[in-house]
């Protein structure tokens, strides 16, 4: 192996070595504390080290990493504390994900690490994010994500190099190729020659190095680095390694010929750097043993503690519950800051609810000055509905941001911008898309926080709903698929007044929302609303009208639907309460609602098979029986997809069986 110095200095070197070393010795030590059962998991690096040390010594300490499974060596470069490093290993409830999640799976903002997901793509869009917010701040920096060659047969890393290539974002993609993902060989996993020429069809830069290298790897992402801020492009860099052990300790290596084994011994990336450095007469052997030594006495040390900490730290039971239970949601910490200049023009004014959505987007792009709006077809064009109409010319084309067709990559990007504090809005085209995103918010937004306490500063807006003879791909209700995702707020407005107040409320909240916007509604529906900057708190249901025959809990639509039909049945005395929020639920207003009447129907728009109104309805069952006249009953759309032929959409809506489902509960 040719090592070349360039003008590193002396110190530098050893620096470099030791910083390989270590995340080596820690393996080791960890491989026997795996055979003693003190260590579930481990995924192995050996072998690989000189990409992660090289990589991030290449790097600011204050620039973003994300790393995967195998990256210790980013960990212990960052100079995270090896013994909370082993703490985090053994499931410490004191440790960084506090005993909540395995392995690497875990971040820490105070070293700039972004803990992956399982699910490893999702890593290379949130670079995407935090890139972006050095670009907006104009700082010169660059975010570095990490995949396997296994991962770059995943669409996210389509989505997040077209992304980072198209807005021009100060990004370091590093491939290691490590020749297997699990058992499949690259044979089986890509078809072009080299994954670095992938680049070219990107539009970016690319380069292969030896990955086993040290000084390769740290002069490459060092000049790439630079490039990357000086130009402001992405950069692909496929790294050439092999992985020396299973995929997981436990897994084995049996598909891999044993001549590759003995092929890549003879690169091992640390054995081949100390006799560079002893024959170059930078180290000697003794001086080699002596960081060894040193090494040794770190880890056992650490462990040491570690072990001290574990035993000497006990949470009582009862706080487990309340603890866990708080931490799935960042807290907010200011209210709404009032706002007394005019809205988006007082002749231009309008009262629609898409009129409120446009004047809350407004007002609070002019009070968070750190706001970002993103979405297909949103600046110039005005998005689908037109809502964000006339916003790019108020705050320019890096606020309000036209994305490719990526909902994936710009959710994760969002996340991103979240890491350096940023707030983002995307607007998803038609809830409906939601699908290909569907990860990221999931996975990734939703459990952020309570993993290792990073909150997701993100509202996703969702043009949503039937009605409009559009189909079973632009009109669904998916609220349900979110309100079953601990870590999410799911919000969804009946009124102008609400959609205005609640989307202030979700771009102030610190998590993520997903706020449900009626597309039926916008232009259909008018009134007056404040005019000054006001939020409406989410988690609060609004009693729309009282009665004493029959409640009818609903949301959305169902508010309209359910008005109108005590409009014109004044004959029946109905309660009528709109949940506004759907996670989390309003449950004093639904246990008010309820002992108004003793008659339940819970109404939405939404499919009836594992609706949110099975929810309600199991809550109030349990909760307030002794209140109940009658069951529960609840009306919802047929358990099909929306059709589009407008006969069978009217067949297929709730609303068609309203007055049946009524009067059964009166009659009961
Ligand atoms: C979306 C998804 N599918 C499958 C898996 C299971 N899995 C975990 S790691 C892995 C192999 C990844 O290979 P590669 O990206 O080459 O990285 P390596 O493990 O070789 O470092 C697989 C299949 C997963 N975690 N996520």
């Amino acid at each position: 192996m040719q090592f070349d110095r360039k003008d590193l200095t002396d110190v530098t070197l050893t620096e470099l070595y030791k910083a390989l070393l270590l995340p080596r010795m820690i393996e080791e030590k960890m491989l026997l504390l795996l055979r003693q059962g003190k260590v579930s998991k481990w995924f192995s690096g050996i072998g690989q080290e000189a990409i992660s040390v090289g990589a991030t010594f290449a790097l600011r300490p204050d620039e973003w990493i994300m790393p995967l499974h195998r990256n210790l060596g980013v960990f212990t470069t960052r100079k995270m504390p090896l013994k909370d490093l082993i703490k985090q290993w053994q499931g410490a409830l004191d440790a960084y994900s506090k005993g909540r999640e395995r392995s690497f799976h875990f971040g820490n903002k105070e070293h700039f690490i972004c803990g992956m997901i399982s699910h490893l793509g999702p890593q290379l869009s949130i670079a995407d994010g935090a890139a972006l917010a050095y670009k907006l701040k104009n700082e010169e920096k660059i975010s570095l994500a990490f995949t396997g060659e296994g991962g770059t047969s995943e669409g996210e890393f389509h989505e997040a190099l077209n992304l980072a290539s198209v807005w021009d974002l100060p990004v370091i993609f590093i491939i290691e190729n490590n020749g297997y993902a699990l058992s499949t060989p690259v044979s089986e996993q890509y078809r072009c020659q080299n994954l670095v020429d992938r680049a070219k069809g990107y539009g970016m830069e690319g380069v292969q190095i030896d990955g086993n290298n040290i000084l390769t790897v740290y002069e490459t992402v060092k000049g790439v680095r630079e490039y990357c801020i000086k130009n402001q492009k992405p950069y692909l860099i496929e790294c050439m390694t092999f992985r020396m052990r299973g995929h997981e300790e436990a897994s084995g290596v049996k598909y891999v010929p044993k001549e590759m084994f003995e092929q890549w011994i003879e690169k091992d990336p640390i054995k081949n750097y100390a006799y560079f450095l002893v024959d170059q007469n930078i180290l000697t052997n003794l001086q080699l043993a002596e960081i060894k030594d040193e090494i040794k006495e770190y880890i056992d040390t650490s462990y040491a503690t570690a072990e001290e900490e574990i035993n000497g730290f006990s949470k009582p039971d009862s706080a487990i519950t309340k603890g866990e239970l708080e931490d799935v949601y960042a807290k907010k910490t200011s209210s709404a800051k009032t706002f007394s200049s005019p809205s988006i023009s007082t002749a231009a004014r309008g009262t629609r609810f898409i009129d409120a959505i446009k004047e809350a987007l407004y007002q609070s792009m002019k009070v968070h000055s750190n706001l970002i709006l993103m979405g297909q077809d949103i600046a110039e064009y005005g998005g689908a509905f037109k809502i964000t109409e006339g916003l790019v010319n108020e705050f320019g084309k890096e606020r309000v941001r036209n994305t490719p067709l990526c909902e994936s990559a710009v959710v994760g990007a969002a996340l991103g911008l979240s890491l350096e504090d940023f707030k983002s809005v995307m607007e998803m085209q038609f809830a409906d898309f939601v699908s290909v995103g569907f990860n990221q918010i999931v996975n990734n937004l939703a459990k952020i926080n309570y993993r290792w306490e990073q909150n997701a500063d993100v509202v996703i807006r969702m043009p949503t709903g039937a009605g409009v003879g559009a189909g079973p791909f632009h009109s669904q209700s998916n609220e349900a698929w979110f309100v079953h995702t601990p870590g999410l707020k799911v919000v969804y407005p009946s009124t102008p007044g609400d959609a205005k107040g609640l989307l202030i409320a979700a771009i102030n909240n610190p998590n993520p929302v997903l706020f449900f916007e009626h597309k039926a509604l916008y232009r259909s529906i008018s009134c007056e609303f404040p005019q000054e900057y006001y939020e409406t708190e989410i988690g609060k249901a609004r009693q729309v009208r009282t009665g004493i025959d029959v409640s009818i809990i609903t949301y959305g639509m169902g508010v309209i639907w359910a008005s109108e039909y005590a409009d014109t049945h004044p004959e029946m005395s109905i309660d009528i309460l709109d949940l506004r929020t759907l996670l989390p639920l309003d449950y004093k207003a639904i246990r008010t609602s309820v002992n108004n009447t003793g008659k339940v129907l819970v109404l939405h728009e939404d499919t009836l098979t594992g609706g949110v109104g099975g929810e309600v309805a199991a809550w109030i069952a349990q909760n307030c029986f002794e209140f109940l006249d009658a069951p529960v009953m609840r009306c919802a759309s047929l358990d099909t997809p929306v059709p589009f032929n407008p006969d069978l959409e009217k067949n297929f809506l709730a609303k068609s069986r309203l007055d049946e489902m009524i009067q059964k509960l009166i009659h009961y």
